[in-house]
């Protein structure tokens, strides 16, 4: 047998054995046969060697080093594996019961946010993001909200005492998500039709349908000629689309300040009139104020109340059901 077979067949012949070997006393009767310095595969292989030319030598005995390396370093690692603790198959009793496992669920008011921007992308809306920390100039100032307005009032504010704006202003939670249009108005050239939700935070009294930490979308739509009629159409649209055809919204005249007309949306609940939003024209001032021609540009904006609509939809009656954690209610979403 010429050296190249006999080199070939030894290798594969230790790593078959290597591999085969379930058990320490299995894996040294292998090292005893294929490394063993006394007798065994090796010292046949050395017999080979010596029967090479001796110019053939150097080259001849390089490989037989490599092979035998090769395969000290597969048993090693064998030897170790064989070492790990191991649970066998016959220790698990299959006939126990399994392990129940539940399945969590998304929050209803998370996969109310989700239906909302899929809807509102339907209509062309895209989604934009803000702060929930905000400054004066956001929260009020840009809103058409000045300095002695009554909504500035600390009592209607969370403030956080200890923090500045870097311009040295107060900073609060923000009150309602319409300071993102004014971030989105500084950065943007119109036309703009976007949708942002968020939480928003307000020191009122809770109750069944109020809570002082509460969702809103906001939509701000911005064009050449953007009107009042496609305001109530978008508003009525999206309402039938998350509630069903046989909802009833009405629009009710009202005032905010960053919008002229405003209007106030209710929806029918029972027998009673619901508020789900606050909507209006964008006042001129707020244009101005971001640097848009009133004369050139116009535009609507919203802002409704996502646990409201969520709760419409579910019949929840009581808003706090959303905030409790309680997993025997949050199962049934
Ligand atoms: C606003 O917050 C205005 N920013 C809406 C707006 C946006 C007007 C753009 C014009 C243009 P309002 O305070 O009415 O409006 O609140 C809007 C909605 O948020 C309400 O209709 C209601 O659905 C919800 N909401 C208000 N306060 C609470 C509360 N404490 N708990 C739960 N939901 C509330």
């Amino acid at each position: 047998m010429d050296y190249q077979t006999a080199f070939a067949e030894y290798e594969t012949a230790a790593i078959q054995a290597i591999n085969d070997s379930q058990n320490p006393e299995a894996i040294e009767a292998v090292r005893i046969e294929f490394l063993g310095k006394k007798k065994g595969r090796l010292k046949d292989l050395q017999s080979v060697l010596g029967k090479v030319k001796p110019e053939e030598r150097p080259i001849v005995g390089k490989q037989f080093n490599e092979i035998k390396n090769k395969v000290s370093a597969a048993l090693d690692a064998r030897v170790k594996e064989l070492k790990k603790p191991q649970k066998a198959l016959s220790q698990i009793d299959v006939t126990l019961p399994g392990t129940t496992v539940e399945v969590g669920k998304v929050h209803p008011l998370i996969q109310t946010i989700d239906e909302f921007k899929d809807i509102m992308g339907r209509f062309g809306f895209s989604v934009v993001d803000g702060p929930e920390i905000e400054d004066e100039h956001h929260n009020f100032k840009a809103l058409n909200i000045p300095e002695a307005h009554p909504a500035r009032d600390p009592l209607d504010n969370f403030y956080l005492a200890a923090a500045e704006t870097a311009s040295g202003g107060p900073v609060l939670l923000r009150s309602q998500t319409s300071t993102v249009q004014i971030r989105v108005m500084e950065k943007t050239k119109p036309p703009i039709r976007i949708v942002s939700i968020g939480r928003v935070y307000r020191p009122d009294t809770i109750d069944a349908t109020h809570s002082c930490m509460f969702h809103q979308m906001e939509g701000l739509m911005i064009g050449d000629d953007v009107t009042m009629a496609q305001l109530k159409t978008v508003l009525s649209m999206f309402a039938k689309t998350y509630l069903g055809d046989d909802v009833q919204v009405r629009f009710r005249p009202s005032f905010f300040p960053f919008t002229e007309p405003s209007v106030e949306v209710d929806m029918l609940w029972g027998d009673d009139w619901l508020e789900i939003g606050g909507a209006g024209m964008v006042d001129p001032n707020v244009l101005r104020t971001v640097g848009y021609d009133p004369e050139e540009v116009s535009g609507f904006a919203f802002g409704l109340g996502i646990e409201r609509f969520c709760m419409k939809r579910h019949e929840i009656t009581d808003i706090r059901r959303f905030y409790e954690n309680d997993i025997r209610f949050l199962k049934q979403f």
